[in-house]
């Protein structure tokens, strides 16, 4: 569980010593350093927390009254930190950049000369550096490969990526994200291509937040790199694009919770302090669920990626026991087969985060897809998508599509997945739905999971059969009960079916809705 100590407060002084011995004689130091400092305590916290005393949204607190996992619905978790202790930290000249909540923490930009004397702060618990991350960044978009001739033409050249997880039968349901919002962390959103903005299903963003500029606009602005935009972009294609007959993001109803964490272009690529401050943002604004692809990998050896040790990782706890259901790409490092043998990068060994390897089209693994397991041994990845040749919106123009490559998108296909199964099927707690997505992922229906050679995980994930777990076959609405709702999809699908593959009111398989289902349906009404 995660409490307000963290594994390791690292003193800074080790840490800086081995950066400045690292580098070459003719370079001077920095004279300033980006450092978390931690607190001993939050003075301010009484016996109980109260909702007053937080910034959650309505929404938040309602997810939470649905998938908490801790007693209440708060804790010392939700408070700010103390701000006498920020102003100590200032008054040695350190300029703040985010307070974490959930970390009790601060991290600043220091001069190096000053980190004695705040590190001895009686209210200063440890303080380490500010970690960088790796985009886990496909190279290059390219024009996407033709469609391999999967039916369900509306979904044109995405239909192969969405159908092989299974997620075209929970679509045709009626269950596309609606109702359901999937906060993104990523290196922010360029919102003019077309797939954005059509009358049917235009994207809908509730919330956003730029932590890098601290700005509420994601998007491009003058100054920004002419690539800042381009991976967080193909993300948010793959799960919201709307373009019938090209392609239709895997979860395209839902709304969108977008924070702007990663500084793809700077000399210095710390931004760890960011992802934190994005997911506490993305958690407070009520998002049923967080996706990055993101990998913080520098600094980190592989003993670290036991679940509680890197603070993104940490932040990812304390998110998963709020409710919060948490996806990251495992990472584009590659896999052997030595199970003793690691790849992963931080947030992807936190424990109930559910962590995405990538295959190609026919459920191959990827070459570049990361290997597990976290160095505890748990299961890592956990799940697969397609992740080469993914099909989403191109990043500068405002119309053609791209095909991409990475984990970083297969974790979005996998979030849409977990989107659409979760509008379905809100009486899901982050542990129920990790289970019921673990057991019915193809690896597992194959009766072959988890992989032991921690490359595969529990295999591909599969929307519909997950959605439906538990659930009588007859309960066509997944609402828990054969009734009036079910009798009225057999009714409405009257008929041959269009396409038999995701024609769900056929319970009898022969391809056609008639009186054998109905008579399914009233044989096992409630
Ligand atoms: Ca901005
Ligand atoms: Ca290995
Ligand atoms: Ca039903
Ligand atoms: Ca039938």
């Amino acid at each position: 569980m995660p409490s307000d100590r963290l594994a390791v407060p690292v003193l800074l002084a080790c840490a800086s010593l081995a950066a400045a011995a690292a580098m070459p004689a003719f370079a001077a130091p920095p004279s300033t350093e980006t450092v978390w400092v931690f607190f001993t305590d939050r003075p301010r916290a009484g016996a109980q927390v109260s909702l007053e005393d937080t910034v959650l949204t309505s929404r938040a607190i309602a997810r939470r009254e649905v998938r908490r996992a801790l007693p209440g619905l708060v804790d010392a978790h939700d408070l700010p930190v103390e701000p006498a202790y920020v102003a100590a930290v200032r008054s040695f000249g350190a300029e703040p950049r985010v307070e974490s909540r959930w970390l009790n923490a601060v991290s600043v930009e220091v001069p190096r000369s000053a980190l004695r004397s705040i590190a001895r702060l009686p209210f200063v618990r440890g303080v380490q550096p500010v970690r960088a991350a790796t985009s886990i960044a496909p190279a290059a978009e390219t024009a996407p490969a033709p469609s391999d001739g999967v039916a369900a033409t509306d979904y044109g050249l995405t239909a192969p990526q969405l159908g092989q997880i299974d997620l075209l039968s929970l679509h045709a349901r009626g269950f596309r994200g609606a109702g359901v919002v999937i906060g993104v962390l990523d290196s922010g959103f360029n919102r003019v291509h077309e797939a954005f903005h059509s009358a049917e299903h235009p994207l809908n963003v509730l919330a956003e937040y730029d932590f890098i500029n601290d700005d509420p606009n994601t998007g491009i602005e003058e100054g920004d790199d002419p690539n800042q935009h381009r991976h967080g972009t193909w993300i948010l294609g793959t799960l919201a694009a709307y373009l019938p007959g090209q392609a239709v993001g895997a979860a395209y109803e839902a709304s969108f919770v977008l924070a702007k964490t990663e500084d793809v272009p700077t000399e210095t690529p710390i931004e760890e302090d960011f992802y934190v401050a994005g997911l506490e943002f993305i958690e407070a604004q009520g998002a049923d669920l967080a996706t990055s692809s993101l990998g913080y990998f520098d600094w980190y050896v592989a003993s670290d990626f036991d679940g509680e040790t890197a603070v993104t990782t940490t932040a990812v706890n304390i998110a998963t026991a709020n409710g919060l259901v948490c996806l990251t790409a495992n990472g584009n490092g590659g896999h052997d087969e030595d199970p003793s043998t690691l790849a992963l990068g931080a947030p992807a060994d936190a424990f109930e985060v559910i962590s995405c390897g990538a295959t190609d089209d026919t459920g191959t693994i990827a070459g570049f897809s990361s290997d597990g397991p976290s160095f505890d041994g748990r299961v890592k990845p956990e799940l697969l998508a397609r992740g080469v040749g993914v099909v989403t919106v191109h990043s500068t123009n405002e119309t053609g599509l791209a095909g991409v490559n990475g984990t970083s998108l297969s974790t979005p296909l996998v979030a849409g997945a977990v989107a659409c199964i979760l509008g379905a099927r809100p009486d899901f707690t982050v542990s129920s739905l990790r289970e019921a997505l673990f057991a019915n992922a193809t690896d597992s229906v194959a009766g072959i999971a988890p992989d032991p050679l921690f490359v595969r995980g529990y295999g591909l994930v599969q929307a519909d059969a997950t959605a439906s777990f538990g659930r009588a076959s007859a309960d066509l609405s997944l609402d828990g009960t054969v009734g009036g709702a079910d009798l009225a999809i057999v009714l409405g699908a009257w008929g041959a079916c269009g396409e038999c593959a995701t024609c769900f009111a056929d319970l009898t398989g022969d391809c056609q809705v008639d009186g054998q289902d109905l008579a399914v349906v009233l044989g096992a009404w409630q």
